[in-house]
């Protein structure tokens, strides 16, 4: 395959390991754990490995001596930028554990391991994706793991391969599914360890013990670039207001992160709006203040960045969402057989009065997507949905009204734009690299230890990488019971954007300075080699995050 300049460099790249991974570690453990909410009923359906201790490695002065071990891999989900050097971390992992070890790759998500769909990954593989973006090495995939055929299914592949441990690098779904077949595979004596990795871009899988998943400062680079550009841009021809979607699915860390590196005029943050119970002509309306103050000061021109989520934390809209969500899992046959012209109807007909009006309001293409297939998790499928657009066009009549009562007089035009896939396979920044390779690394040393249930931690994350902590989490730790396809379902709890969190209270003494003013920062590409500040600083939510 031919390889680009940047490429052949960056293959060259050492990812730096933490110092307590590069010897000998012995796996120290804390306190016995509880889930975050719903303790006994998650409990109950975690019998064999609810309220596991915490772990933490430390060096090891005497050296390990163990057998290969046979270690399969699996990446579930979105992509994120780091994936593959999880792998190689892995690969390398438990390579140091034993020369003989093997390591294979699951192709297209969780799904290969069901249809037993897999290839060995050998040393020549894997250096051909050390440092690269993407998940092409085998692909990812949205499988839902829930029901024990598969798991049955997919252990037949793991005894014929002879593996002992499946490391599963995936979100929260994805981790719930690892937590979920930990807990069959040891309950029914089957000799295989389950460990997660945490990645997702959106930012949304952590807590104290994981500080973020991999990919979200990748990708949060990535955007920020294009951000700044289109900032410079706007700035110059001072004659359009781009509206700037940002992935993310629920939470708003994606926008609030790419807000602090770029100062932009307006950033909605989806938590803030359902905290304060806004309705979504109060975000019009506030949009619309500040293109008519902007306006008075003789600026027609602006940015607004808008998370992808921003629909389902509008109350009356999430109220809606639920309904929905439940009538279609209930009726989903039914619903199918209905003509496209009549699903609008049909779904008013079978709401509750209140979400029928909510629903009746909205243009016909944000009503449509809102009805359009669930992702196997039960999640609507966000990113299809075009709120940019909607807001905009919103904005535009409210700014129409504004003129005639005299409360506006300015040009309005607006652009549109949705960044989301466009970071998520972006070659790694060294941050994601190094934080990759080492939680990979560190799943190899849980695999070694002999647990199960556990995700992969790293943390310290804001200091050099030789002084990260490296240890394990019981993924049951992170789990709440929430309604799903219409019923209550163990899952791990999504991390949403705190309002009293650092990242948060910093943006929020700012905006109002921003709104008006022109105040943008035009962050830059990534830069992979140079001086550490440029290169090697982790995002801001990150650093403020770490002063909470
Ligand atoms: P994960 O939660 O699996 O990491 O996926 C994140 C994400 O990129 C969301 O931001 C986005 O809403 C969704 O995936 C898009 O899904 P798809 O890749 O299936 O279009």
């Amino acid at each position: 395959m031919k390889k680009s300049a940047l490429q052949k460099a960056r293959a060259a790249y050492q990812p730096k390991l933490p110092n307590v991974l590069t010897g000998s570690v012995k796996a120290v453990a804390g306190k016995p754990t509880q889930s975050v909410a719903n303790q006994e009923e998650i409990k109950a359906l975690f019998p064999s490995t609810y309220g596991l201790p915490e772990l933490k490695f430390e060096k090891n002065s005497t050296p390990s001596t163990s057998s290969p071990v046979n270690v399969g891999v699996i990446l579930s989900g979105g992509q994120a930028p780091g994936g593959h050097n999880v792998i190689s971390g892995l690969f390398d992992g438990i390579k140091k554990i034993h020369p003989d070890s093997r390591l294979f790759g699951f192709i297209m998500g969780p799904g290969g391991l069901v249809d037993h769909n897999y290839m060995e990954l050998t040393s020549a593989i894997i250096d051909e994706y050390r440092n690269t973006g993407g998940f092409d090495i085998i692909g990812s995939g949205r499988t839902k793991l829930e029901k024990k055929e598969q798991f049955d299914k997919g252990l037949e592949i793991l005894k014929a391969l002879n593996i002992s441990a499946l490391v599963i690098i995936g979100g929260d779904d994805s981790n719930t599914n690892a937590a979920v077949l930990a807990e069959y595979y040891k309950n029914i004596n089957a000799g295989v360890q389950v460990i997660g990795c945490p990645k997702t871009i959106d930012g949304d899988l952590k807590n104290d013990l994981i500080e973020t998943s991999f990919g979200f400062d990748t990708a949060t680079k990535v955007y920020s670039e294009v951000i700044g550009n289109i900032q410079r841009d706007c700035n110059s021809a001072k004659k359009y207001w781009h509206f700037i979607k940002l992935m993310g699915r629920s939470a708003s860390h994606i926008a609030l992160e790419c807000a602090l590196q770029c100062q932009p005029n307006v950033c909605i943050i989806s938590e803030e709006v359902e905290a304060h119970n806004l309705t979504l002509d109060d975000v019009v309306n506030n949009l619309a203040n500040v293109v008519a103050s902007r306006a008075a000061e003789g600026n027609n021109y602006g940015t607004v960045l808008i998370p992808e989520g921003l629909i389902e934390f509008i109350p009356a809209m999430k109220n809606l969402i639920a309904e929905l969500n439940d009538l279609l899992a209930a009726k989903a046959d039914e619903f199918a057989a209905v003509h496209h012209s009549e699903q609008r109807k049909y779904v008013i007909e079978h709401l509750s009065e209140a979400n029928a009006t909510t629903y009746a309001s909205l243009p016909e293409g944000v009503a449509r997507q809102l009805t359009l297939d669930r992702d196997p998790h039960g999640n609507v499928q966000v990113s299809l949905i075009e709120t940019e657009k909607l807001l905009s066009e919103m904005v535009a009549k409210r700014l129409a009204t504004m003129k005639k009562e005299g409360k506006y007089n300015g040009k309005f035009a607006a652009l549109h734009h949705f960044f989301g896939y466009e970071g998520r396979c972006a070659d790694p920044s060294n941050f994601d690299a190094d934080y990759c390779y080492a939680l990979g690394f560190n799943a190899a040393c849980l695999i070694q230890s002999g647990v199960t249930g556990y995700m992969s931690s790293v943390r310290n994350l804001v200091k050099p990488s030789s002084q990260w902590l490296c240890g394990g989490i019981p993924i049951t730790m992170m789990m709440n019971m929430e309604r799903r396809h219409g019923e209550m379902k163990p899952v791990i709890q999504k991390a949403l954007v705190r309002l009293d969190g650092e990242p948060f209270r910093k943006f929020a003494s700012q905006r109002d300075d921003w709104a008006l003013n022109t105040c943008y920062i035009y962050p830059g590409p990534i830069q992979y080699f140079g001086p550490a500040e440029i290169c090697d600083q982790p995002s801001l939510t990150l650093q403020y995050e770490s002063k909470n």
